[in-house]
């Protein structure tokens, strides 16, 4: 879910943060997803608040996968080519595909925090003129690093709301 990225100017973080403020946000994401879901019970963690809704064990597992093929191989072609041409990253077909043998709350929580520190190893490494590197997408035409890490933060943001929403339409129905 890539929701928040084509209505934001390029170039531009999300709430004006700056450089060293985003990689900080996605750096609190593993113990933020950790508070919000490491008590849940197994149905909670099933639970769809709508016909179209994913369950937090999905948004977790999209999460890790996104952090392994989706935000982090981006990243690091656009350091190692000249302005790649990226693909577009169909969601449907994963969440028809996906890996499901390390679905329980602790592997989830595991690997999104694994994933997350590996991201992180990258983009604590990079140098300001890293940053300016760009690549091009179908659907976000072309964009630079720095541009890329701040929908990585909004990706992030997104999906911790949305887990938020599906506990507390839960604890209005329970
Ligand atoms: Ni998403």
């Amino acid at each position: 879910m890539f929701a928040l990225f084509g209505q934001r100017k390029k170039g531009t973080s999300p709430m004006s943060l700056s450089r060293p403020q985003l990689i900080a946000t996605l750096e609190q994401t593993p113990s933020t997803l950790a508070h919000l879901t490491s008590t849940l019970t197994d149905s909670a963690l099933d639970f769809h608040s709508g016909p179209d809704e994913w369950s937090i064990r999905e948004i977790l597992a999209h999460l890790v996968d996104d952090e392994m093929f989706v935000m982090r191989t981006r990243m690091e072609r656009m350091m190692k080519e000249e302005g790649p041409s990226l693909a577009s990253h169909d969601e449907k077909k994963w969440y028809a595909q996906r890996n499901t043998s390390r679905d329980t709350i602790s592997e989830l929580l595991h690997d999104f925090a694994q994933q997350r520190a590996a991201s992180l190893g990258i983009l604590t490494l990079l140098r300001d003129k890293d940053w300016t590197r760009t690549a091009f997408h179908p659907e976000y035409g072309h964009f630079t690093a720095e541009a890329w890490l701040g929908s990585w933060v909004e990706h992030d943001l997104v999906h911790i709301r949305q887990i938020e929403q599906a506990r507390a339409t839960m604890e209005q129905s329970a």
